[in-house]
């Protein structure tokens, strides 16, 4: 069997703050990977093409409103009936490439200030998946991302939501044991930033099998 002797593929989360521009380095992370002879898929949550994305991103352009509780599980969901296909591409040797994942999905939840959506609540549903080998955190000041693009259209961007999560991000990573976290200066010229992800991603080894998932909270 072929697959034996080929390694398996990294997997990689790019997470980060609104505007902080994920989806653009997830571009030309791609691109650089598949540049350098490698295989890479890009992935992005909330996929919005399938059932469940659908109904998110009703939601989120304020077409209809959800429970909290039942907004929060249907994010999840949507990362739960992807991941199978995920681990499958990685053990057949393509790196994947997540834009928003497990963490977006904890602290926006956790942010919108509902007692009853604790951090550890709305980690719980994402226990199991599978754990990123790199997690690349685009770090910008709210000054700078609202300078960008489009910003204000979608139900959480507002400057209060995003100052909440600015601090919630940073509680969840303090919380999960053995994750390699990158902070990463969003602030700067696309092609600066491209350049640091470029060398983080250089060092990820994908020795040994992709078999760990995310834990309870600390
Ligand atoms: N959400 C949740 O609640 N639960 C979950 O489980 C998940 C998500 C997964 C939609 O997410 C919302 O869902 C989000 C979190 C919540 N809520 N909010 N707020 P989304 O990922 O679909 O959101 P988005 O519409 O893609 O926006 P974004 O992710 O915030 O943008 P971005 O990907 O970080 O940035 P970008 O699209 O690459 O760049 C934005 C603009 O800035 C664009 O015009 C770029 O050309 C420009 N840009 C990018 N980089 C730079 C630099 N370096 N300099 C200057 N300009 C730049
Ligand atoms: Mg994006």
């Amino acid at each position: 069997d072929t697959q034996e002797s080929q390694s398996r593929g990294i997997l990689i989360v790019i997470e980060g703050l609104d505007r902080s521009g994920k989806s653009s380095q997830c571009q030309k992370l791609h691109d650089h990977l598949v540049g350098n002879g490698g295989q890479a898929r890009y992935v992005k949550f909330p996929d919005r093409t399938t059932p469940t994305g659908k109904m998110i991103n009703s939601y989120l352009t304020g077409s209809v409103e959800q429970d909290d509780h039942s907004i929060h599980l249907l994010f999840s969901a949507n990362r739960w009936e992807a991941i199978k296909g995920i681990g499958r591409d990685i053990s057949n040797g393509i790196n994947v490439i997540i834009d928003r994942y497990s963490f977006s999905g904890a602290v926006y939840s956790a942010a919108k200030g509902n007692p009853e959506l604790s951090l550890d609540w709305a980690w719980y549903p994402e226990i199991g998946l599978l754990k990123p080998d790199l997690l690349l955190f685009l770090d910008i000041s709210p000054e700078e991302a609202a300078k960008r693009g489009n910003y204000g259209d979608e139900r959480y961007e507002t400057e209060k939501m995003q100052a909440r999560v600015r601090t919630l991000f940073k509680e969840l990573f303090a919380r999960i044991d053995d994750l390699d976290v990158w902070l990463v200066d969003a602030g700067r010229a696309i092609d600066v930033v491209s350049q640091d992800i470029f060398a983080a991603i250089a060092k990820v080894s994908s020795d040994g099998p992709l078999t760990e998932s995310l834990g309870k909270l600390g």
